[in-house]
């Protein structure tokens, strides 16, 4: 079959069904091709930390309903070193801003029913398989569904398809530089059905490695901890994952409250960049451009902000014909993106034990985290990246 639509995008996360939404109340037509079914896209366990921006575009999307409802808004965000502890007040450092707690699962089905209210709904496991004619006023994706090839024009392609999609592979290399980074440990994550023990997330630095305490609603916890590149799942018994987190996150008079465990996955860390983000027709937003380790939680509200961004520039394409927001969009992306990886990798490095590192290195990182402690200075530059104040600063520079 051949069909044709106005923006044809790539991939049912956050960034493609958000661009359909925002687009869609402008009037302007879209299809999103997904290749996993609705189940898996709405089960995958991932982000869930909402900065301020992102949670405006989502009310902008008229997205916000449950958000607004559910959503555990957090003035405060607490950082442990050995068993210290100490908090940071974000609303007070930032002027007034704080972070929500909303999951990316809850993000992702409030768009998707969103999408089957306008009666074009996501067209899952349809998996793009090519694009082509990039360059000319007609570019296509071909892909497949339902055994059979397709074939969808359109007047602008999104690359909404993650770090593994296929989007960002059909940007000549010629053209490209790629920025890569990969870290020497990972991430344990485990979903478990027990009250949080904490009112608000707690990063935690211990010489036996990194863990975080972090939540999904009052009633179910979300808790990590750094564990070796080669661990697998059959390494990490519920126990040990426990007994972990206790001495981990442990301070004096506080205990962490275990339960079942729902889920468990290992993610490896990587900082990434792809540049640039735009070739001829074709816009990449998201995970399928940059990715960043988890430590700072970043990646789910970097793929708003670059698609806001995208948006904004192709309804002014619509509107009157200007391509100037369309061409500055990797450079107006980029400020903002770097400004994430270079916060995101700082968390990262601050808070994880890297054995590799001398003891010259691991006093630095001990003194970096003593000054974010005890220096309003620190503290505020921490809060702004945490809460998204210094990345909206960055990407306003060209805008
Ligand atoms: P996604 O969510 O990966 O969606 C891409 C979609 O494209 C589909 N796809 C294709 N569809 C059709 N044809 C093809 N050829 C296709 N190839 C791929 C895929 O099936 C998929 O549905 O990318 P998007 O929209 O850019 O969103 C990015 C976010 O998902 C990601 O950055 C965050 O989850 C990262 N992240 C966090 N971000 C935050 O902002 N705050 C956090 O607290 C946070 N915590 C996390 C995280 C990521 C984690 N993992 C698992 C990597 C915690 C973890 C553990
Ligand atoms: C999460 O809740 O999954 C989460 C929160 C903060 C992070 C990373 C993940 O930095």
């Amino acid at each position: 079959m051949n069909h044709h639509t106005q923006v044809g995008i790539i991939g049912a996360g956050p960034a493609g069904l958000l661009l359909a939404q925002l687009l869609y109340q402008q009037g302007i037509e879209s299809v999103v091709l997904e290749s996993r079914s609705r189940e898996r896209v709405e089960s995958r366990q991932r982000a869930g930390l909402l900065e301020q921006g992102t949670v405006d575009r989502l009310r902008q999307a008229g997205a916000a309903d449950r958000l607004d409802r559910e959503g555990l808004v957090h003035e405060g965000v607490i950082l442990s070193y050995n068993g210290q502890r100490h908090r940071i007040n974000l609303t007070e450092l930032t002027g007034g801003s704080c972070v929500t707690i909303y999951a990316q699962t809850e993000v992702v089905k409030d768009l998707i029913r969103l999408r089957v209210e306008t009666g074009n709904p996501v067209l899952f496991e349809a998996q793009a398989t090519a694009i082509k004619a990039i360059t000319s006023s007609t570019p296509m994706i071909q892909y497949t569904h339902n055994g059979e090839e397709h074939f969808l024009t359109c007047d602008f392609l999104a690359g909404c398809d993650g770090f593994h999609g296929i989007s960002r592979q059909f940007i000549p290399e010629s053209l490209t530089t790629v920025y890569d980074k990969v870290y020497p440990y990972s991430w344990l994550g485990i979903l478990a059905n027990v009250p949080p023990s904490t009112h608000e997330l707690i990063y935690a630095y211990h010489d036996r490695g990194f863990a975080l305490h972090s939540m999904r609603s009052p009633e179910i916890s979300r808790l990590y901890v750094q564990c070796d590149v080669t661990d697998t799942l059959a390494d990490w018994p519920d126990e040990r994952i426990w007994a972990e987190l206790q001495i981990r996150l442990g301070t004096t008079g506080w205990t962490l409250q275990e339960g079942p465990v729902l889920e468990k996955t290992i993610t490896p860390m990587r900082s990434f960049v792809s540049e640039p983000m735009q070739y001829g027709r074709l816009f990449l937003a998201g995970d399928s451009a940059h990715i960043v380790p988890p430590t700072g939680a970043k990646g789910l509200n970097m793929a708003v902000a670059d698609t806001g961004q995208l948006f904004d520039a192709l309804v002014r394409w619509y509107q009157d014909g200007s391509t100037t927001d369309l061409d500055n969009y990797t450079a107006c992306c980029m400020r903002r993106v770097w400004r994430v990886q270079e916060f995101s990798n700082f968390m990262t490095e601050m808070l994880h034990h890297n054995r590799d590192k001398s003891s010259f290195d691991q006093h630095l990182q001990e003194s970096r985290f003593n000054q974010l402690i005890t220096s309003r200075a620190a503290s505020t530059l921490l809060a702004e990246n945490y809460v998204g104040m210094a990345a909206k600063r960055a990407s306003e520079v060209l805008s």
